[in-house]
C-alpha cells in the first residue's frame, strides 16, 4: 500500500533538498509533482486539488526555521497536511456504551463486510476480551448467512440464526434482545449490499440503523476500487451517520489512494485495514505512521527534538565534558546511552519516528521492534558481565575474557566481539561530534551503529 506514492513523493521532495530557498517557482514544480504522485496513487481528483492547494497555502510565506533546510521545511508541511487529512492517531472502536454495544456494518456487496465481521469478532474476543454475538441481516442471499455462521463457529463467538423470510430490522432487534439476555458485550450486525448504490438498499440500512441505534456504524470499502471508493463513500456518508471506515483488500493494493479519498470525503477515521482473507488479517490503522511512510523518510526531525528533551541533560553534559577532556567514551557511558535510548518513549516510540523502509508491512513492525529491543537487552547484559576495569578499557578484553563475558551474559563470543566493535565505532563518532557539541547529532550517530539503520527491518 502506498508504495508508488512513497516512491514518487520521496523522489519529488529530494529535488527540493539542498535548494537555497523555497521560491514560488520551485514550489510550483514540486507541487505539480505532488499532484501527479497523488493522482497516480488513484486519489480522487477533488481530494488531490484540495490537498495541493492547502500545501501551497501553507508553504508560501512560511518562514523556514534556521535549523531546517527549505526541503525539510517543505517535507514538514506535506507531512502536517497528510496528518491533518488522515487524523493524528489510531481511533479505537468506541464500545463504552451500555452493553451490548452494537456495531452496524455498511457497504457494497463484495466489499468484505462479512469477512470483516469475522475479523472484528476475533479482534474483540482475543485482544479486547469481549464476548461477541454476530447476526446477518442479509436476507437476499442464504449463502451469506451461512458464510457468517461458519466464520462465527471457527472463531468461537455466538452466532444468532436468521433466515431469508425475515425482515432485516426484526432480525437485528431480536439479536440485540438475545445479547442482552446473555449479557454479551458486543453485537455485530452484518447487512446486505448491492453491486451499486441504490435507494432501496440505502432505505433498508437506514431503517436498521434507526431501529438499533448502533454505537459504531462502520463503512466497509474495497481499497482496490480506487476512485469508485470515493463515490461510494460519499453515498453512504450522506445516508448514514458513519463513525468509521474499514478499508479492505489493502493487501492487493499498492497505490493506497482510496485511504486518502475516503477519509477526505467522509471526514470519518479509517479504523482498520483488511490485509487478507483470513480472520487474523486485520490491522488497526495508524494514520501518523502511514503519513511518515508515505513520505518515505520518517519524522526524523521530531525524533531529534524528542531526543534532546528526554536525554538526561546533566549526564549528557558530564559526558561531553569528559570527552572534551580527552577521556574516552567507555563502555559504562555506552550502557548509559543504551538506557537513555530505551527511555525515549520506549523503543516503540522511537521506531515510529524512524524512516520505514519500503515494503515494510505494518504487522511486521511489532516483530522488528521486538528484535531491536532484544538486541538492546543483550547489549546491556554483555556490558553488565564485564568487570569495571574492562568497561573502562575494552582493549584488555582478550579471547578468554570474551568467553567468560559471553558465558556470564548468556550470549555467544561473537556477540561480545560485535558489541566491542560497535562501541569502537561509537567512540570514533563521539570524538568527531562532541567537538561541535549537540546530543542530537550523537543520537543520529547512534542509529548508524546498527547495520541497515536502527530499526533493523
Ligand atoms: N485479499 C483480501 N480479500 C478480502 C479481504 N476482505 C474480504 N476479502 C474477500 O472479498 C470477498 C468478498 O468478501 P465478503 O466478506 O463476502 O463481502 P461482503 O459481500 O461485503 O460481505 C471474499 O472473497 C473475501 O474473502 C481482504 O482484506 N483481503
Ligand atoms: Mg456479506
Amino acid at each position: 500500500m502506498f508504495e508508488n506514492l512513497t516512491d514518487r513523493l520521496s523522489q519529488t521532495l529530494r529535488h527540493v533538498t539542498g535548494k537555497a530557498k523555497l521560491t514560488e517557482d520551485n514550489i510550483k514544480d514540486t507541487l505539480r509533482e505532488v499532484r501527479m504522485a497523488l493522482l497516480e496513487a488513484d486519489v480522487a481528483l477533488p481530494v488531490v486539488k484540495d490537498f495541493v492547494a492547502k500545501i501551497k497555502d501553507r508553504a508560501v510565506g512560511t518562514e523556514v526555521s534556521k535549523s531546517l533546510t527549505p526541503g525539510q521545511a517543505f517535507v514538514k508541511i506535506v507531512q502536517a497536511e497528510l496528518v491533518e487529512l488522515m487524523g493524528a492517531a489510531n481511533e479505537d472502536l468506541a464500545l463504552n456504551a451500555a452493553p451490548p454495544a452494537v456495531i452496524l456494518m455498511a457497504g457494497l456487496q463484495g466489499a468484505g463486510k462479512t469477512t470483516t465481521v469475522g475479523k472484528l469478532s476475533r479482534f474483540l474476543k482475543e485482544r479486547k476480551k469481549k464476548s461477541v454475538l454476530v447476526v446477518s441481516a442479509d436476507v437476499y442471499r442464504p449463502a451469506a448467512i451461512k458464510q457468517l455462521e461458519t466464520l462465527a463457529n471457527d472463531i468461537g463467538v455466538t452466532f444468532f440464526p436468521s433466515d431469508t423470510s425475515q425482515k432485516p430490522v426484526d432480525i437485528a432487534e431480536a439479536a440485540i434482545r438475545e445479547a442482552k439476555l446473555k449479557f454479551i458485550d458486543v453485537v455485530i450486525v452484518d447487512t446486505a449490499g448491492r453491486l451499486h448504490v441504490d435507494t432501496e438498499m440505502m432505505d433498508e440500512i437506514k431503517q436498521v440503523h434507526a431501529a438499533i441505534k448502533p454505537v459504531e456504524t462502520l463503512f466497509v470499502v474495497d481499497a482496490m476500487t480506487g476512485q469508485d471508493a470515493a463515490n461510494t463513500a460519499k453515498a453512504f456518508n450522506d445516508a448514514l451517520p458513519l463513525t468509521g471506515v474499514v478499508l479492505t483488500k489493502v493487501d492487493g493494493d499498492a497505490r493506497g489512494g482510496a485511504a486518502l479519498s475516503v477519509r477526505a470525503i467522509t471526514g470519518k477515521p479509517i479504523k482498520f485495514l483488511g490485509m487478507g482473507e483470513k480472520t487474523e488479517a486485520l490491522d488497526p490503522f495508524h494514520p501518523d505512521r502511514v503519513a511518515s511512510r508515505i513520505l518515505g523518510m520518517g519524522d526524523v526531525l521530531s525524533l531529534i527534538e524528542q531526543a534532546e528533551q528526554t536525554m538526561d541533560r546533566e549526564k549528557a553534559e558530564k559526558l561531553a565534558k569528559k570527552i572534551k577532556k580527552g577521556k574516552g567514551f567507555d563502555l559504562e557511558d555506552f550502557r548509559d546511552q543504551l538506557q537513555q535510548m530505551k527511555n525515549m518513549g520506549g523503543l516503540g516510540g522511537l521506531m515510529d519516528k524512524l524512516p520505514m523502509l519500503g515494503g515494510v508491512n505494518l504487522s511486521q513492525m511489532g516483530n522488528a521492534q521486538n528484535a531491536a529491543e532484544k538486541q538492546f537487552k543483550q547489549m546491556e547484559a554483555i556490558i553488565n558481565s564485564m568487570t569495571p576495569a574492562e568497561r573502562r578499557d575494552p582493549e584488555v578484553i582478550s579471547g578468554s575474557r570474551k568467553r567468560r563475558i559471553a558465558l556470564g551474559s548468556g550470549t555467544q563470543v561473537q556477540d561480545v566481539g560485535r558489541l566491542i566493535k560497535q562501541h569502537k565505532q561509537m567512540q570514533k563518532m563521539m570524538k568527531k561530534v562532541t567537538a561541535k557539541g549537540g546530543m542530537a547529532k550523537m543520537m543520529r550517530g547512534m542509529g548508524s551503529m546498527f547495520p541497515g539503520g536502527m530499526p533493523k527491518m
